[in-house]
């Protein structure tokens, strides 16, 4: 096993260096080591006082995420944070890269911290669904104040070094490139300072005693963002025992509701999709050293809401984008979306007005293809109509130079046809985006029959690049997201029809963890725009047809007051009806939320395995991800194939079985969810 640390004595201060790659997380080994070079430090006469750094790209991550669940081999970190604070020798925390989870908590523990300006600190235990176990909780809030506390904790989010130190989390920051000399310095100048240890700290606590609101505002206000979690609520009572137990009652406390979180099935959950999410880039038969194409700027046609939202990922980074239109009219029109974009995000101060100014200079505006001649990328965003797109890439292939990728963000057509319209199918490429494209994190990266491995694995670091998590999907209709979640709404679309209403079904699916139910989306989004080029008649068509097109014209599945506020709608109920009629629909009165939720949600299901069995999807996991993060299923699930494995195969089976019986074929079983749930196997386990 490779040595994890280095101890070295200068000028009297002992250097304690792990060096544990990639991350140096907490586990077993790294914390053999620290105990270990800890008290040799402690107990060398030569050492005045003791520095902990590590080498590599960060300081501690945090514990190691894949150790929870099993037995704890060795000290564990509460052991070595209290050795560390009871140390009679001045311990310094020196951080570069992110001190996160048991990383910071370690820092702490010790009785100085410095920081590089470019480190970021932060407790991101709750999106683990979790909470910081080793003390977080009890001494974050000595240091920056109960309702800060509970801020930082309960949103997990990281601080810059600056903000740490105005906190007072850090007490100095170092020279960027030049920490190791300057703990050392810092370190020595600390020798004559009394010791202050964090455990003893009350000056910060005061304000909070006596004052139980403090708590049940901070429940009241986040009630919406809680809902469905475990993490946030646990949090919120580990730091209410900082205000009423003494410290060490108070860490007692902390473990106490660390371990329930652990145990549960929502942690277990999370900690799947943390693994997942870094999984969707690994590709077997694309080597991770293959080399990728430079891109450093990109082309993209159409400047409507998604190609508009599309050019903002690059521009955001910084890349210069040729953004095409048909029309001066269409591109004044998607240019003053962009920049009404930016505006709110400067009222919301997430930007200043010379970022905007400086985003929309990287924009080239054109009406030719001409303009493309240079770029590296082109991503094609106008409407879903093969042979517009076949007439678009016909004529990229002429205007853009050798070596350009040429891509679609088609979110149902061929891509292999749409590449056949090109005379280099291998630079060819799906990208995906999910609506509104500079917000939401899915990116599906579309592998046609003859994209190049080089494409691929660039496509896939770029979508890093641009804040995405990239999913590859082969080429079917719908790809990933889109193909399971349609069966949610057909399912929903034909049982409403016998007799469950809309209201029961949303609620149904709203109460599963979805923001809203599929009725409701329907509404919000239009049921002009989700009926589109529809060819049958529908009931969505039939109140189109009387003129109801959801929340932004006379009401929808729903009818709405002038607040938007929504009550069942007498006139949608009677069109459902006389449509169920007219279909000869069989009622099946009313019916119980978890049979709603197999009707709509095991089809889901079996309609990943299928995804699987034709080799569309690599993985189950990249299944979930997509799901997470393109239809916002609630990552407390682990998604849709976790989900599976955490009901039973064996009882989707059977449920689908009934179905089949009942409604016909668009149940039956994939043959891969048959034989995995008669082997007892399963998607994501094992
Ligand atoms: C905790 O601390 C609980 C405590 O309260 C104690 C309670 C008792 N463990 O993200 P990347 C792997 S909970 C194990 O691609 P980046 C990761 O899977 C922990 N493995 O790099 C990947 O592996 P692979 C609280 C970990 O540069 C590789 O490292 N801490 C851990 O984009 C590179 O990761 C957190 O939640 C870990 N803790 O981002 C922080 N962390 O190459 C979690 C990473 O095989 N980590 N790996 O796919 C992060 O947020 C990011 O990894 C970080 C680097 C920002 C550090």
């Amino acid at each position: 096993m490779a040595k994890v640390s280095n101890e070295e004595i200068c000028n009297g201060i002992g250097v304690l260096e792990i060096d544990s790659p990639p991350v140096n997380a907490l586990g077993a080994q790294v914390r053999c080591a620290l105990d270990e070079g800890l008290r040799r430090m402690m107990a060398s006469a030569d050492v005045k006082a003791i520095l902990i750094i590590c080498a590599g790209r960060t300081f501690f991550a945090g514990a190691d995420i894949s150790e929870f669940g099993k037995a704890i081999v060795g000290p564990d970190l509460g052991e070595i944070f209290t050795l560390i604070e009871m140390s009679d020798k001045p311990v310094v925390a020196a951080i570069h890269g992110s001190a996160l989870g048991g990383g910071l908590e370690l820092a702490l523990a010790c009785h100085y911290r410095i920081a590089v300006p470019s480190a970021k600190l932060g407790l991101p235990e709750v999106k683990l669904g979790l909470l910081p176990g080793a003390g977080g909780t009890q001494r974050l809030p000595r240091i920056v104040g109960v309702e800060t506390a509970l801020d930082l904790i309960v949103s997990g989010r990281a601080i810059s070094a600056h903000e740490a130190r105005t906190l007072g989390v850090v007490d100095m920051l170092a020279t960027e490139g030049g920490l190791r000399d300057d703990a050392i310095a810092y370190a020595r100048s600390v020798l004559d300072q009394p010791l202050v240890r964090v455990r003893d700290r009350q000056d910060r606590l005061e304000s909070a005693h006596g004052k139980p609101e403090i708590f049940a505002d901070f429940r009241k206000k986040n009630a919406r963002s809680f809902r469905g979690f475990k993490a946030p609520e646990n949090i919120v009572k580990a730091i209410e025992a900082v205000v009423n137990l003494p410290f060490d009652e108070g860490l007692k406390r902390e473990w106490a509701l660390f371990k329930e979180l652990e145990a549960s099935i929502e942690s277990l959950a999370q900690r799947y999709y943390f693994f997942a999410e870094r999984e969707t880039t690994k590709i077997p038969d694309v080597p991770k050293d293959i080399p990728t194409i430079p891109i450093a700027t990109v082309g993209v046609i159409g400047a409507g809401t998604m190609g508009g939202g599309i050019a903002m990922n690059f521009l955001n980074i910084g890349l210069p984008v040729v953004l095409v239109e048909m029309s001066e009219a269409a591109l004044d029109r998607g240019l003053g979306v962009i920049r009404r974009n930016y505006e709110n995000a400067t009222r919301k101060g997430r930007m200043t007005a010379a970022d905007v100014e400086q985003r929309m200079g990287l924009i080239r505006p054109a009406l030719d293809f001409a303009a493309l001649a240079d770029v590296d990328l082109v991503i094609e965003a106008v409407f879903e109509e093969m042979e517009v797109k076949k007439d678009i890439f016909r004529k990229l292939d002429r205007a853009t130079k050798p070596g350009a990728i040429l891509a679609s963000n088609t979110s149902f057509l061929d891509l292999d046809e749409i590449a056949a319209a090109t005379s280099r199918p291998e630079w060819v490429v799906g990208l995906h985006f999910f609506s509104p494209a500079n917000v939401m994190q899915l990116l599906e990266v579309v592998r046609g029959r003859h994209t190049s491995k080089s494409v691929i694995a660039t496509a896939m670091k770029l979508a890093k690049t641009i804040g995405k998590v990239p999913v590859l999907s082969k080429v079917c209709n719908g790809f990933i997201a889109n193909r399971i979640m349609a069966q949610r709404q057909i399912q929903a679309d034909a049982l409403v029809l016998e007799g469950p209403s809309p209201q029961e079904i949303d609620q149904a699916v709203f109460d599963y963890g979805f923001a809203m139910g599929p009725f409701q989306m329907i509404d919000l989004v239009g049921l002009d725009v989700i009926g589109r080029g529809a060819t049958t008649r529908s009931v969505a068509g039939d109140l189109v047809a009387m003129g109801r097109l959801g929340q932004k014209q006379a009401g929808g599945y729903y009818d709405y007051d002038e607040h938007r506020h929504a009550t069942p709608s007498p006139v949608a109920a009677e069109v459902i009806a006389s449509f169920a009629v007219d279909k000869g629909v069989v009622p099946s009165g009313k019916q119980a939320a978890a049979d709603i939720l197999a009707r709509l949600l095991f089809p889901v299901v079996n309609e990943g395995a299928k995804l699987l069995e034709e080799g569309i999807a690599l993985r189950a996991s990249d299944i979930d991800v997509a799901a997470i993060l393109g239809y916002n299923w609630p990552v407390y699930t682990g998604g849709p194939m976790f989900w599976a494995d955490t009901i039973g195969l064996q009882t989707i089976v059977d449920s689908l079985r009934a179905l089949e019986t009942r409604y016909g074929a668009a149940f039956t079983p994939s043959k891969l969810l048959v034989e995995l749930a008669k082997s007892g196997g399963s998607f994501t386990r094992g």
